[in-house]
């Protein structure tokens, strides 16, 4: 169902939320009465479009200060929709400049919330309204944003489709003939999206995918564009777009797009400004160049700088900035993961300061598991963001229950020890280790028209989490899944038992919060364990594939190319006297990388080719340890399916039912994943699988013919 359809629903919701506070109301007294009364949980349906944010019953709560601007009103209508504090409270706005806070942050206490801006104002409600939600205490806190710029982006087409979308179709473009029209529905979608993101404090969104057509800029879609940001500029969230380099050939009919040449510099001149004449507060552009057959400035014998700085010149007198991706690399048999630094590290310093070197999590790809990139510590003069990915690309679709805030807390919380230790990836991005004009993180947005935005109730939580973690980039995974468990499955809807607030903590919240903070480590284990890396079958990335190598395919496309299994071992070298990328961590990550004993074990099939009988630091064999990795992925995911089970009676029969059905197909899935990747590799290392591990139940050769049919 999608949100256009499911708003004729509307109704049926509103009743069920006016429901549901009249059963909490009654809770405190009769609630066995009420349950005998209502006798089914059916009239609890949730579809999850209320994300994080269900209505609650609030209490009375008056606002104090100015209340001038539409922004402050709406923070008011916020804070009192949701209060939970004392009943008959007085809150102050106060808007003062304050050395300690910085940026849009603020300063909370139970009755006042104070900012440098109204921004912040806001942000400091949902601040309040969360802490109040999830029983945290509310002293005197002072909250700042670990970065200044907190960006989804959105891989959407403009024909609809999203790329690596596995929630429906585009939010924002609707392709075909009413691409055009903006209706209230599309308005109210937005509101409502835009309201999602401040919640968590997010203030920016590229509409449109990285592989931008040259029609991103033309009228008819900045038209678009504007009218999505005039929806979401009430909560303080700017829009940006992706664009094509391309651009001045494509869209308007020059003979070249070099960034040198005087006419292309003129077109883009006159193309930001015909943008910010439509969208005054525009953010600016992200680019994808010279990646994956996209076109840039290589191809004119320029540099990335050349092409980011002729951007970053044009938008620089209204205060735009051009975020560079640094997700390059070419066909060859050299190592991918060397390219994108090999690229940048020559550049540093060579950036305008309105350009942001936009960089993934590791060196390849968004994998289950991946060094840190890098580029992280290595760019010192030139500002750098992390790009995660929420949408869950090579971690299951929308078809598995994995939660990422562990990958990406275990990103930036990696040392990178460039500035000494304590160097994390953290550090180096925000600010704190290097001055970079502008801060900034980007998470690839897994949101699209389904009606619970993100394909299921759980793939919500990456979204929450990434807004989170840019808020905070020192939050733990652990607090993050608590609050949001307790934001998105609330109490009151456990109506078939007397819930008590100890119950619902020791039978809900903890094993709940428990498979979530396993999940990422499962997805691993049952995929690609032990630093094994990109062994997908096809283009989808869902199912395993590490046989998959069609003649003419280039070689970095295809799984041996990663994980090079022969009858001597498995793993890629990137030793020194393999491919040397480990040349390309600081000291000691370069020694400790290099040799085989003090590799992480987690990253050794990364960084080395290991024999199969190679002895591990638990006693097995590597061949039994990739074995045991594999079969303990396909026991956890089981366990998720037995812990959703007991929580039954805590959750609304829609989603029950739905992660139910999930669980199901992600233990079978997870199964062929374990069954595929030992029975292919067996026939390198001719080792027996340990007898600990269970049997395999698919035959190799029929998960070889159903490669194509995931998802
Ligand atoms: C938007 C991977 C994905 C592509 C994606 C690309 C990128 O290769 O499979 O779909 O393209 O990354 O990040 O640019």
């Amino acid at each position: 169902m999608n949100l256009t359809s499911n708003q004729s629903n509307n109704t049926l919701n509103i009743m069920n939320t006016i429901f549901r506070d009249f059963i909490h109301v009654f809770s405190t007294c009769s609630l066995v009465l009420v349950v005998s009364l209502i006798g089914t949980q059916n009239l609890l349906a949730n579809n999850g479009n209320d994300l994080w944010l269900s209505n609650h019953l609030s209490k009375q709560v008056t606002v104090i200060g100015s209340l001038k601007t539409p922004m402050l009103q709406l923070a008011a209508k916020e804070l009192k929709n949701g209060w939970q504090g004392r009943d008959g409270a007085t809150v102050l706005f106060t808007i003062k400049k304050d050395k300690s806070i910085k940026l849009d942050g603020f300063r909370l206490d139970s009755n006042r919330i104070q900012s440098n801006s109204e921004l912040g104002i806001l942000y400091g409600v949902y601040d309040l309204l969360r802490r109040q939600q999830t029983s945290q205490p509310i002293g005197s806190i002072v909250s700042n944003p670990s970065y200044e710029l907190r960006i989804l982006n959105h891989w959407d087409n403009s024909d609809g489709s999203v790329e690596r979308g596995y929630a429906g179709r585009s939010i924002f473009w609707r392709g075909g003939g009413t691409q055009l029209s903006v209706t209230e529905g599309d308005r109210l979608l937005w509101q409502k999206y835009a309201r999602a993101n401040a919640s968590i404090g997010i203030n920016g969104s590229v509409l449109n995918n990285v592989n931008a057509n040259p029609q991103a800029l033309s009228i008819e879609f900045l038209q678009r564009t504007c009218a999505i940001a005039k929806e979401l500029r009430p909560y303080g969230i700017k829009v940006y777009l992706s664009i094509n380099f391309s651009s001045p050939a494509e869209l308007g009919k020059l003979k070249s797009s070099d960034p040198l040449n005087p006419e292309v510099i003129n077109w883009w001149k006159s193309k930001v400004k015909e943008v910010y004449q439509l969208i005054p507060d525009f953010g600016g552009f992200l680019v994808k160049a010279n990646s994956e057959g996209l076109p840039g400035p290589q191809d004119f014998g320029r540099t990335h700088a050349d092409g980011a700085n002729m951007l970053a010149d044009a938008l620089k007198p209204y205060g735009g900035i051009v975020m560079w991706r640094a997700f390059v690399y070419s066909p060859s048999d050299k190592d991918r993961a060397k390219q994108a630094y090999n690229e940048f590290v020559p550049l540093d310093g060579m950036f305008r300061d309105n350009v942001i070197i936009q960089v993934k999590n590791g060196p390849i790809d968004f994998q289950p598991r991946e060094p840190f990139s890098p580029l992280f510590g290595a760019l010192k003069k030139t500002s750098i963001m992390p790009e995660f990915q929420i949408t869950q690309e090579y971690l299951g679709h929308s078809l598995q229950l994995v939660f990422l805030a562990p990958l990406w807390e275990e990103c930036l919380q990696s040392d990178t020890h460039q500035e000494g230790d304590g160097s994390t990836v953290a550090k180096c991005t925000d600010g704190s280790l290097f001055s970079q004009k502008h801060t900034a993180i980007a998470g690839v947005a897994n949101i699209g028209l389904d009606a619970d935005w993100c394909g299921n109730a759980f793939a919500q939580s990456n979204w929450y989490a990434f807004g989170r973690l840019a808020w905070d980039n020192n939050l733990k995974s652990e607090q993050i899944a608590l609050e949001w468990l307790q934001q998105t499955f609330t109490p009151d809807q456990a109506i078939t038992k007397k819930i008590t607030p100890k119950n619902w903590q020791d039978a809900f919240l903890t094993p709940v919060c428990q498979m979530m903070l396993q999940s990422r480590e499962t997805a691993v284990n049952y995929s690609m364990p032990l630093g094994l890396h990109h062994i997908f079958a096809g283009n989808h990335h869902y199912g395993p594939g590490p046989w998959y190598a069609p003649r003419g395919l280039r070689k970095d496309w295809t799984p041996p190319y990663y994980h090079q299994a022969d009858s001597l071992g498995i793993g890629f070298d990137r030793t020194s006297k393999g491919s040397n990328a480990v040349s390309q961590y600081h000291e000691p990550l370069n020694a400790m990388f290099e040799n085989v004993e003090s590799c992480p074990e987690n990253l050794l099939l990364w960084f080395h080719h290991v024999p199969w009988t190679y002895r591990m630091k638990s006693g097995n064999s590597l061949w039994d340890e990739l074995c045991t990795k594999y079969n303990s992925g396909v026991n956890s995911v089981r366990g998720f399916q037995k812990t959703w089970d007991q929580v039954q009676p805590y959750v609304d029969k829609d989603r029950f039912l739905d992660i139910q059905h999930m669980l199901r197909r992600h233990t079978r899935d997870a199964q062929i994943w374990k069954d595929g990747c030992i029975l292919y590799f067996q026939q390198f290392s001719n080792m027996p699988i340990p007898l600990e591990v269970e049997r395999p139940i698919y035959d190799l050769d029929v998960l070889m013919k159903m490669e194509m049919l995931y998802p």
